[in-house]
This record gives C-alpha cells, sequence and structure tokens, in this order.
C-alpha cells in the first residue's frame, strides 16, 4: 500500500517498468529500490566480476560442445526480466501452493506478473522456440534474507542440454530412452511418476543413469575450469518440482560448504506439453555471485554493485583467466543498532513477515545495510503482548560511517515501521 497513489480509489494505480505501464493491484510488491536495478545487466558490463565468471562459463560450454565447428549450445544472456507467474511457476509445474510462489518470497508487479525469482522462467518459452541446447543467463530477484552471500537481486546462468536416442546412445543403439509401455507420440496416456527416487517412470534407468553421469562430468568440469582441479566438492540430493531426479553441487570454500548449484534431470510433462518429443534433457542454474565470490574472495555481495573505481579497476583484465584475488581497497567499521517494538494485536511473533520487514529496512537504510538479524521474540508474560528484537548492522563500502549518521537512519527506519506496522517502539 504505501507505493500506491494517494489519487482518487477509482484510479488504476501503474508501475512503470522499461516504457511499459503495469496496473498494480494486492500481489504489487515490487518497491521503486528494486526497480532501480533493472537494466544494470552487471553480468554483462566490462570489468565486472559477474561478467568475467559469464564468459568463462560460456567459454568452458564453446569448448566442450562443439560439432563441426559450431557450438551446440546458444546463449541468451538479454532476455526481460518482467515475466509472467505462468512462465515462473506453472510452466514448470510449480504448484499453485507451493511456497516459492509467496508475496512475502517475490517481487511482483501484479497478480499475473513478476520479476522472474529464477532464470528457469525461460526454459519453456525456449524449449517451444524449438531449441535443444542452450544457456540463459541473467537477473533474477528475490525477497531473502540480508547478509554477506545474499542480496534481493543476483544472477543466474541457466543450462537446459537435451539428446535423442541416436545422440545418447550413439554408441549403444540398442538402448531405449523410454520404457515400453511409453509412447512419446501420445504422452498424456501414460501417468508419469516421479516416486521412484532413481528416475522417472517414463524414462529407463540407462537413459537417466547416463544422462546423471554426463550432467556431473560437465558440472564438476566447470568447477575445475573455474577454481582449478583441485576443487573440493559434494553432491546433495534434492528437490525441484521440474526435474527428476535432482541434486545441487556444493563447494568447499573458507571452511565450508558453500551450495552454488541446483540440477536434474527435466520433468518429462514439460517437454511433453510443448508437444511430442522424444528426447530427454537434463538442467541447471548456478548463481554467479558465490561462483565469483569464491574465485575472487570478495567478501561480500554488495561489492559486485559497487561503482567504484578502486573495486571495479581490479577486474579490467585482458584475460579472463587471469588469476585475480581482490583486495578490499580498506576496510570500513560497522555500526550495529538494535530496533525493538511491541507488536500490535493483529500481529504475532510468528505472523510477522521478516521478508517485508527486511525490505522496509533496505528500503530506507539504501546500500549501507549489511545484515538483518532477528535477535529476540518475547512474549510478556502478564500482559501477553508481543515483541521483537533486531539487530541492524550498518556498513558503508566505500567511507566510514559516523555514528550520528547511522543514528539518524535508524530512526528514520523507527518511524517507517512504526507508520507501516502500527507498532510501538521499545
Ligand atoms: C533455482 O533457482 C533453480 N531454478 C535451479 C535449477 C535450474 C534447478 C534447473 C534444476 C534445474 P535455487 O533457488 O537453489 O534453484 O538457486 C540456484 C542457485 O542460485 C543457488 O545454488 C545459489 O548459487 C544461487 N542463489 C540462490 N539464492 C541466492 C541469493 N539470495 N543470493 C545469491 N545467490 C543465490
Ligand atoms: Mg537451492
Amino acid at each position: 500500500s504505501r507505493y500506491k497513489s494517494n489519487a482518487a480509489p477509482q484510479t488504476l494505480t501503474t508501475v512503470r517498468i522499461k516504457d511499459k505501464d503495469h496496473i498494480t493491484d494486492e500481489y504489487t510488491n515490487v518497491t521503486p529500490k528494486i526497480l532501480s536495478y533493472l537494466g544494470r545487466n552487471l553480468h554483462l558490463q566490462k570489468g565486472n566480476p559477474l561478467s568475467i565468471v559469464r564468459q568463462r562459463i560460456v567459454e568452458y560450454f564453446y569448448r566442450r560442445f562443439t560439432h563441426r565447428g559450431k557450438p551446440t549450445f546458444s546463449v541468451y544472456d538479454n532476455l526481460s526480466p518482467v515475466v509472467s507467474t505462468k512462465q515462473n511457476f506453472d510452466d514448470l509445474l510449480i504448484p499453485n501452493d507451493h511456497p516459492s510462489r509467496l508475496k512475502s518470497d517475490c517481487y511482483y508487479i501484479n497478480k499475473d506478473t513478476l520479476l522472474r525469482a529464477h532464470m528457469t522462467a525461460h526454459q519453456t518459452e525456449l524449449l517451444r522456440s524449438g531449441l535443444d541446447n542452450f544457456l540463459m543467463i541473467g537477473d533474477v530477484y528475490r525477497r531473502d534474507e540480508i547478509d554477506s552471500t545474499h542480496f534481493p537481486v543476483f544472477h543466474q546462468v541457466d543450462a537446459v542440454r537435451s539428446q535423442r536416442k541416436e545422440e545418447l546412445f550413439c554408441d549403444k543403439p540398442d538402448l531405449e530412452i523410454f520404457e515400453p509401455e511409453f509412447d512419446s507420440s501420445n504422452p498424456n496416456a501414460f501417468k508419469n511418476s516421479i516416486m521412484d527416487p532413481m528416475k522417472q517412470s517414463c524414462h529407463t534407468l540407462e537413459a537417466t543413469k547416463l544422462m546423471e553421469s554426463q550432467l556431473k562430468n560437465h558440472l564438476i568440469g566447470l568447477c575445475k575450469a573455474l577454481f582449478g582441479e583441485n576443487i573440493k566438492h559434494r553432491w546433495v540430493e534434492a528437490y525441484f518440482p521440474f526435474t527428476h531426479p535432482s541434486w545441487e553441487l556444493e563447494i568447499y570454500y573458507e571452511n565450508k560448504w558453500l551450495e552454488v548449484l541446483g540440477c536434474g534431470i527435466v520433468r518429462n510433462e514439460i517437454l511433453a506439453n510443448i508437444g511430442p518429443n522424444n528426447s530427454i534433457a537434463y538442467a541447471f542454474g548456478l548463481g554467479l555471485e558465490r561462483l565469483a565470490m569464491a574465485m575472487y574472495k570478495i567478501p561480500d555481495i554488495r561489492l559486485m554493485w559497487s561503482t567504484d573505481s578502486g573495486f571495479l579497476n581490479q577486474f579490467q583484465i585482458e584475460n579472463i583467466n587471469a588469476n585475480i584475488t581482490y583486495k578490499p581497497v580498506s576496510v570500513y567499521p560497522q555500526c550495529t543498532n538494535d530496533i525493538s517494538f511491541w507488536l500490535p494485536e493483529t500481529l504475532t511473533v510468528d505472523t510477522f513477515t521478516n521478508n517485508d520487514f527486511y525490505d522496509l529496512v533496505r528500503d530506507v537504510g539504501g546500500d549501507i545495510i549489511e545484515q538483518v538479524k532477528l535477535k529476540d521474540k518475547f512474549i510478556h508474560p502478564k500482559t501477553k503482548k508481543h515483541s521483537l528484537c533486531y539487530s541492524i548492522v550498518y556498513r558503508h563500502l566505500e567511507r566510514t560511517l559516523t555514528q550520528a549518521e547511522v543514528n539518524k537512519i535508524h530512526k528514520q527506519i523507527e518511524n517507517a515501521v512504526v507508520k507501516n506496522y502500527n507498532v510501538v517502539i521499545r
């Protein structure tokens, strides 16, 4: 509501994105701050670490997959981030009640339109256009926690690789992709199930296992190309509504396992919904920021957005494979202020939406907000009033903040929280 104008109630309110007006409704939760990131295209900006990692990934796919001198994968790195809920969810078999659709997790423009939450949102339209091997690279938008590895806008590389029987089993022509009961010219006659943890019921185990091993080899090959032969990794079983089986790849970085990508065998329903199809496909989606941070030892995800020459100059290189270790220009101190408040009777410590609060804090505080941590939930034993306490960590990336400056912004945040939630500051 705070983003709607005070015009007469009959007036439709709109948000303008790239010269197009979108009608807002009760789903609208994009903020002016978030919209200001559209079009920055860090992944295409020369000298941005994300752009270097993008080029290295594309190069790996060119080198590894070339057929008769032609690259197998087409690359799409400039698709609009404004997508429909059909693209982002329905086409990918994401159920209507899936939590990833919640207003608290996505930036909606209105009920039917949102800023894509993953690059997989473009998978179906590209498959429908007849492509079978392609990379999709771009900015994605999610309402998430605030810390050094999470930012509401980040970048993903997504891929699909499909193969027909003749390619997959080129040296074993008697093997099949599909079980005998499955008829790929009439896929709806077969109820495909994902009950078996090893495979989809329409696929043969041989086809699934061969795709799995190719997928894993290609991704490990990619990690080695980016991090060197000695990178420590592990596969973790995962679930995505659009793939089965599914995995996540983690790499060992700074004494912790860091999730870098999700992947799996594309659910046959997705391919069959497009039209008769006799291939099997794998897909993956990885986060460019996580890779860039680990490759170049960049300690904070917000630095990717820096326009400071002290940062960007370190990545002005001729050879994309050059070894770079980020050197902090200097380290400015953090400043932590707590905010605690009594909730109105309409809210409890459990119904209060953290992500709404995080957005509000960031809208008022901007990029100097480094982290927001829930510190305490409290229910008064006598009055039964509910109270929350958050710590807000402030840090400017390029200069020292004074306590007075921080106090002023903290006060503005308090005022905004009071106004939006009707809370009482303690
Ligand atoms: C997905 O987005 C799936 N679409 C990936 C996929 C594609 C799976 C195709 C199967 C087939 P997930 O939400 O886990 O999955 O995000 C993928 C990657 O994006 C993560 O592994 C991580 O590297 C990165 N990522 C996720 N959230 C954030 C964030 N808030 N900040 C930075 N990077 C993030
Ligand atoms: Mg994940």
